[in-house]
């Protein structure tokens, strides 16, 4: 079997990677620099490009891959009120050209859609449950996923939506909340060794409640996703919210430390101009196909915090 990545120097793109190669499969990932690829696993074949420029597709279609797994997005929702034209080129247009490369080599595609499509809309969330994206990159991800089922049901494309709700690892983007929130951890771990002050961590809304799963269970998710007789849509989540104040509570208790207000200050900045309050997925038909995660939250946070904690002390 023959895959080809994009997004593949992401978290997401690393796992899924390491997971078809040991599978057997022939991987092929795309990279917008080269100099890019020494973050990926060995044995990826690394291939120069970029999802928005219309040449991408000629080169898959040289590959002529059996799946396509298109990662590749401006995937910070912050970041996206910033540069929505950006976010939409990379996350839209990027899908359609991935789209056109799988209907002119016959491949099946999956597309990483998100549990953002949900936003206002009140969990729990499932595929039934009506859209109401919040932000730029909510709408740049509504796009693709509704391309993805039209190329499915107007060319009878193997091609499907995994509407993933926030899943981390130690290889997430120090952007996004828990990586920011174990690196910090991290640090006043060490500042108790040196006798060192940190400065505090400044964060934006702590009521916000997510649902949030290991990157590494979720791509196998994707993997089984495209596994199936029937190309569908499917939730990937582990069904349990929690406020940013729950994960400081579990992220601070690691290090032993029970209290972390002294350490935490708000910066209004930091608020998103439109909120997504509460993602909390249902996942009753990935469970229904075999798919379900393996890592709790607790250990998940605390690989991270470790992580973190190693490569100070390296
Ligand atoms: O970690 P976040 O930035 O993730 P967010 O916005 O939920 O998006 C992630 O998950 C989505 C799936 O649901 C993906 F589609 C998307 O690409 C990305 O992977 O923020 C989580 C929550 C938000 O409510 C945010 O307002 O944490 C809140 N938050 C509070 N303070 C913060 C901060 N988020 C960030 N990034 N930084 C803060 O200082």
């Amino acid at each position: 079997m023959r895959a080809f990545i994009t997004g593949v120097t992401g978290q997401d793109g690393y796992y899924l990677s390491k997971l078809l190669l040991d599978k057997g499969y022939e991987v092929y990932g795309l990279v917008r620099r080269t100099a890019q690829a020494k973050d990926i696993p060995e044995g990826i074949n690394v291939v120069a490009g970029d999802v928005t420029d219309p040449n991408v597709i000629e080169e898959v279609v040289n590959i002529q891959p059996d799946e396509i797994y298109n990662l590749a997005a401006m995937s910070f929702v912050w970041e996206s009120f910033k540069i929505p034209k950006t976010t939409f080129d990379i996350n839209a247009l990027g899908a359609l050209n991935m789209l056109e490369a799988a209907v002119r080599c016959d491949a099946k595609l999956y597309q990483a859609s998100t549990s953002e499509l949900y936003g206002a809309s009140p969990p729990p969330q499932n595929e039934k449950t009506p859209f109401h994206p919040r932000s730029p990159y909510g709408v740049s991800k509504l796009a693709a996923y509704w391309l993805t089922v039209n190329y499915r049901e107007s060319y009878s494309l193997f091609a499907c939506n995994g509407i993933l709700f926030n899943h981390e690892s130690p290889k997430r983007g120090i952007e996004f909340v828990t990586q920011k929130v174990a690196d910090y951890v991290a640090m006043i771990n060490r500042s108790f060794t040196l006798h060192k002050n940190v400065p505090k961590l400044s964060l934006g809304n702590l009521d916000a409640i997510r649902d949030w799963g290991h990157a590494k269970d979720f791509v196998e998710g994707m993997w089984l996703i495209m596994q199936q007789e029937e190309p569908d849509d499917y939730v990937l989540a582990t069904g349990e919210g929690r406020t940013i104040r729950q994960l400081l509570d579990v992220a601070f208790a690691h290090i032993g430390i029970n209290d972390w207000t002294p350490y935490v200050e708000i910066d209004r900045e930091l608020y998103r101009p439109a909120e997504v309050e509460a993602l909390i997925g249902n996942a009753d038909k990935a469970h229904k196909i075999g798919w379900k995660p393996h890592y709790t939250f607790e250990k998940m946070i605390g690989e991270m915090i470790d992580a973190k904690i190693a490569s100070y002390s390296s």
